[in-house]
C-alpha cells in the first residue's frame, strides 16, 4: 500500500499543545485564513449561494441563505462547510496531466494529495495493460456505458455516496429498476443502516423523530457514539442552548472527545473568547467499545428499580414492554457492569437524570451502528426511550445523527437493495412492468460477490468504495474482477487509482451540487427538504468538459431504453423529476410545488410529537436486546507468537477533525494531539503495561494486516481500547458484519500492538 507508507516520511513536530475546548478559536481561524485568501471571495459567494451545505447532514443553507439553519437561526456554517467548499473551488486538472504522470506514479499518491490534485474536468478512461489514463470523449463514454448495462441484471451494479442531489438518487435507482437490478448498495450500508433497520421495526420510520425545532425544547440529550464537534459542529450550539437553559448532556462514548467536555462556537463568540467555550457534558461515560446494550439495559434496569419507569405509556403504546422489563429485571448486574466496564453507580445516576427529566432526546452516530450487534444497540436505545415515556413528544425521542449531507434523502429515493412496498408498487406502475424480486447487494455483497466474478459492470455514483470497506486488500481484489467500473465523482481519491476494474475503468467528472445548471433538493437528517439554486462552475471549456449528473444518467438511461415508456431526456428538467418522486415517494408529496412556491418543507410522516407511530397496530414494538459477547482473540490468532511482547487493544477507527471520510483536508488532528495520520492513541496505563514511551513508533496488526511505524499518543481513551483514523486503518482488518444490518463493526476491532 504504498499511499500508506508515503506519508510517514513527512514526521511533523509534535510539540504544540492539544486546546482545552473544541471548535473556538482554531476554527475561526481557519474561516479567516481561507476567507482572506485569493479565493475567499469565491468562497464567500459560494457559502452565499442558496443550497445545503455540501460537507454533513445537519443540513444548513438553503433558501434562505447559505448561513440559516432550518429554524431560520443565522450564522451557523462552520468551518468543515468553508473546507468542504474551499476543496470544489480548486483549480481543473491540466489537460496534460493523465498523460504526464503514469497509474504507478498516481498510486504513490495520498488521500491528501489526491484531493489536492484539483476538480476532475474531462472524462478518463484506463484500459487493462495501459500505463496512464487517458480523455476521452462523452460520445465513447455512453458507448462503454450501453453496453457495459446491456448485460444480465444480474451482473450489474452500483454504490452511491450521499453527496449528490435526490433528483440523481432518484433516476439512477429508477434506471437499474428498469433494467432488472436491485443492486443498489450505498454508503448508509456501512453507516447508519443499523439505524434505519432498527428503527423501521420499532417504530415504522426509520429516520430521526426529531426536528430541529422539537430538539430545542428538550431538557436532557444523551449523546451516544458521536463526536458531534467535528462531524457535526453545529449540532453544538443546539447543546450549548439546552445547558443554558438549564438542561443535561449525557454523553457516551469510550474516548474523551473534547470538544464534548467544552465547546467554543462562533455562534457564541462572547463565551468562545472570554470563557474558553461553552460546557456541554453534564456526565460522561467511558463505556467499553460495541457494550452499549449492556449499558442501556442497565439503565432499563435502574430505571424500574427508582420507580422511574412510565407504565401507564408502555401500555398504551407499546408492544412487547413486558418483556423488555423482564430480561432488565432478571440479568444480573455484575453481568451488566462486567460487559460495559461502568460501575452500578455511575449507570444509577445516569438513570436517575434521564428518569427525572422532561424531555429527553437519544441522539447517536457511528459508535453505535458500526458494531456487530448495531440494530441491537438501536433497539436497547429505543427500549429505554420508550420506557421512559420518551418518544412521540415535543423535545423527546430518537434521532439518529446523519453523515453524508444527502444520504438520508439517497434512502427516501430507494437507493437501497431493498424497496418499500409502497415505492415499488408507484414505480413498477411508472415503468408498466413489475419489479424485479430478486434480492440486491448491499455494500458488503457486493465486495464479496465480486470477489467471487459475479459483476461485470460498476457504477459509482460518488464515494470511494475501495478505502470505504474494511479489508483493502480484499476491496482492491474485489474491484479488479469487475470489467468495467465507472467512477462519478468531481474530485480524485485513492480509490479511482487503486480501486481498478478488469478491463476498463472510467473517471467521469460532474458538477457539484452549487454549480449544477439546474434546480435539486436535498433531505437533511432532520426530514427537512431544501431547495438548491442553479449554479454555475469556474471550470470553463475549452479545458473543462464537465456534465451534471442528471444528464449523464437520462442520456445513458435514454441510449438504453430509447422514449418508451418514460422520455429520459425529457428528465433532464429536474421539475419533471421532481414531480414524480412527489407522486412515488411517501411524505414527499410537497415537492411537487416547490418550483412554484420555493416553500422548503418537513418530510410528511416522521416527526412524532404524538405517540402514534406508523406500525400495523400504531404501537411502537419493543424487541429484546441480548447483551453482547465481547471477547478477545488470541495473539496467536492474529499471527502472533506465544513470546511476543505487546498489548492486545479494541481499536476504534473513525474520523480525524481534518478529514471528511476517506478525504484529508489536513495531517494532524489537533485536538486529540495526533500531529499525524499515522499515530495510535492509547491510554497511558496500557502504554506502561506494554513497555511504550510516548511518541515511540509500534506495528499494529490485525486479523488482514498490519501497519508498521505507528507513532503512540498517550490520549484519553478508556484502558484497553486504541483509536486510529480510516482509511489508512482499513488495510488491518476484516471487520464482524452486523447480521440485521451488514453494517461493518469498524468501531470494535481487536489488534496487537508492539
Ligand atoms: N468533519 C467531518 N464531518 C463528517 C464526516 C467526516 O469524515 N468529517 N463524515 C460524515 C459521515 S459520513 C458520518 S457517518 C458522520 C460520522 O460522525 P461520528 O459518528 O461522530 O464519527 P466517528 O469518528 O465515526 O466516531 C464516532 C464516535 O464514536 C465513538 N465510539 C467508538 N466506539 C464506541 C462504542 O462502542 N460506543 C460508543 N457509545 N461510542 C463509541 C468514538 O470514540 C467517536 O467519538 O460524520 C459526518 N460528518
Ligand atoms: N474504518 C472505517 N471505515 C469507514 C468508516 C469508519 O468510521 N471507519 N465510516 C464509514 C462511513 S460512515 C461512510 S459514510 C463511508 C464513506 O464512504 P464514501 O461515501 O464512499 O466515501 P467519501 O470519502 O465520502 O467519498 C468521497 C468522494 O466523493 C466524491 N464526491 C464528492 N462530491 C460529489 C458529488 O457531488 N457528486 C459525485 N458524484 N461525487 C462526489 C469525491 O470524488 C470524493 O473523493 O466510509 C465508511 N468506512
Ligand atoms: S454542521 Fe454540517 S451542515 Fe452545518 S455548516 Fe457544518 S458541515 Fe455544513
Ligand atoms: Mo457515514
Amino acid at each position: 500500500m504504498p499511499h500508506q507508507k508515503r506519508s510517514l516520511d513527512n514526521s511533523h513536530p509534535t510539540t504544540e499543545s492539544s486546546p482545552s475546548a473544541g471548535g473556538g478559536l482554531p476554527v475561526i481561524q481557519y474561516w479567516v485564513e481561507k476567507t482572506l485568501s485569493p479565493t475567499g471571495l469565491q468562497l464567500w459567494q459560494t457559502l452565499n449561494h442558496k443550497s445545503a451545505c455540501l460537507s454533513c447532514a445537519w443540513g444548513t443553507g438553503g433558501q434562505n441563505g447559505g448561513f440559516v439553519n432550518e429554524a431560520g437561526e443565522y450564522l451557523q456554517r462552520c468551518a468543515k462547510s468553508v473546507e468542504a467548499i474551499a476543496a470544489e473551488l480548486q483549480p481543473g486538472i491540466k489537460p496534460d496531466f493523465f498523460q504526464t504522470y503514469s497509474l504507478s506514479q498516481l498510486q504513490q499518491l495520498t488521500s491528501q494529495e489526491c484531493d489536492r490534485l484539483g476538480r476532475l474536468s474531462y472524462p478518463v478512461i484506463l484500459r487493462s495493460g495501459s500505463s496512464h489514463y487517458e480523455r476521452i470523449s462523452w460520445a465513447e463514454v455512453y458507448q462503454i456505458a450501453t453496453r457495459a448495462f446491456s448485460l444480465p441484471p444480474e451482473r450489474i451494479a452500483s454504490y452511491s455516496s450521499g453527496r449528490s442531489a435526490n433528483e440523481a438518487g432518484f433516476l439512477w435507482q429508477l434506471l437499474m429498476r428498469s433494467l432488472g437490478s436491485n443492486n443498489l448498495a450505498d454508503c448508509a450500508d456501512l453507516c447508519h443502516a443499523p439505524s434505519t433497520v432498527g428503527l423501521k421495526n420499532v417504530f415504522g420510520s426509520g429516520t430521526s423523530m426529531v426536528s430541529l425545532e422539537s430538539l430545542k425544547h428538550s431538557d436532557c440529550v444523551v449523546l451516544i457514539g458521536s463526536n458531534a464537534p467535528a462531524n457535526h459542529p453545529r449540532l453544538m450550539n443546539e447543546l450549548i442552548q439546552l445547558r443554558d437553559r438549564g438542561g443535561k448532556v449525557i454523553i457516551i462514548n469510550p474516548q474523551i472527545e473534547i470538544g464534548l467536555v467544552k465547546f467554543g462556537s462562533p455562534a457564541f463568540p462572547i463565551k468562545s473568547f472570554l470563557k474558553g467555550g461553552s460546557d456541554i457534558s453534564s456526565l460522561y461515560l467511558q463505556l467499553l467499545p460495541g457494550s452499549d446494550v449492556a449499558l442501556f439495559v442497565g439503565l432499563q434496569k435502574s430505571l424500574i428499580e427508582q420507580n422511574l419507569i412510565k407504565t401507564a405509556y408502555l401500555h398504551a403504546y407499546t408492544q412487547n414492554w413486558q418483556a423488555v422489563l423482564d430480561y432488565a429485571r432478571n440479568i444480573s448486574w455484575d453481568a451488566i457492569t462486567s460487559t460495559c466496564g461502568l460501575s452500578q453507580e455511575e449507570i444509577t445516576a445516569t438513570a436517575y437524570m434521564i428518569g427525572t427529566s422532561e424531555r429527553v432526546v437519544f441522539a447517536w452516530a457511528m459508535g453505535i451502528t458500526q458494531q456487530a450487534n448495531g440494530v441491537d444497540n438501536v433497539f436497547s436505545i429505543a427500549n429505554t426511550a420508550l420506557i421512559t415515556g420518551n418518544a412521540g413528544k415535543l423535545g423527546a425521542g430518537t434521532m439518529p445523527i446523519r453523515g453524508h449531507s444527502n444520504v438520508q434523502g439517497f434512502g427516501s429515493m430507494g437507493v437501497n437493495p431493498n424497496l418499500r412496498a409502497e415505492i415499488k408498487q408507484a414505480l413498477s406502475q411508472l415503468l408498466g412492468k413489475p419489479l424485479s424480486e430478486t434480492p440486491g447487494y448491499h455494500t458488503r455483497h457486493l465486495i464479496d460477490a465480486a470477489e467471487l466474478g459475479k459483476i461485470d459492470t460498476l457504477f459509482c455514483l460518488g464515494g470511494n468504495l475501495y478505502a470505504a470497506n474494511p479489508n483493502l486488500q480484499q476491496a482492491q481484489r474485489a474491484l479488479s474482477q469487475i470489467e468495467t467500473v465507472f467512477y462519478v465523482a468531481t474530485k480524485p481519491n485513492l480509490g479511482h487509482f487503486h480501486g481498478l476494474g478488469k478491463y476498463q475503468t472510467l473517471i467521469l467528472p460532474v458538477f457539484n451540487r452549487f454549480e449544477n445548471p439546474h434546480k435539486t433538493t436535498t433531505e437533511s437528517g432532520n426530514n427537512f427538504v431544501r431547495l438548491n439554486d442553479e449554479g454555475k462552475s469556474h471550470l470553463q471549456a475549452p479545458d473543462a468538459d464537465l456534465i451534471s449528473e442528471i444528464e449523464l444518467i437520462t442520456e445513458i438511461a435514454q441510449r438504453l431504453h430509447g422514449d418508451a415508456p418514460i422520455n429520459w431526456r425529457k428528465l433532464q428538467d429536474t421539475a419533471y423529476i421532481r414531480e414524480l418522486i412527489a407522486k412515488t415517494i411517501p411524505g414527499y408529496q410537497k415537492i411537487g410545488e416547490i418550483d412554484q412556491n420555493k416553500q422548503e418543507f418537513v418530510i410528511e410522516g416522521r416527526i412524532f410529537t404524538e405517540p402514534k407511530f406508523p406500525t400495523a397496530d400504531g404501537k411502537a414494538q419493543m424487541f429484546v436486546t441480548d447483551l453482547p459477547p465481547l471477547s478477545l482473540p488470541t495473539k496467536a490468532a492474529l499471527g502472533m507468537a506465544e513470546n511476543q511482547s505487546g498489548i492486545m487493544v479494541i481499536l476504534g477507527t473513525g474520523r480525524s477533525y481534518g478529514q471528511h471520510n476517506t478525504v484529508v483536508y489536513r495531517q494532524a488532528d489537533k485536538y486529540r494531539g495526533m500531529p499525524h495520520r499515522h499515530c495510535i492513541l492509547m491510554n497511558s496505563l496500557d502504554m506502561q503495561k506494554a513497555g511504550f514511551q510516548p511518541q515511540q513508533r509500534v506495528t499494529v496488526r490485525g486479523d488482514a494486516g498490519e501497519l508498521p511505524n505507528i507513532e503512540v499518543i498517550p490520549g484519553a481513551i478508556r484502558e484497553g481500547v486504541a483509536f486510529m483514523f480510516y482509511p489508512e486503518a482499513n488495510v488491518l482488518f476484516t471487520a464482524k458484519i452486523d447480521p440485521q444490518s451488514g453494517t461493518p463493526a469498524y468501531k470494535r476491532v481487536p489488534v496487537w500492538v508492539y
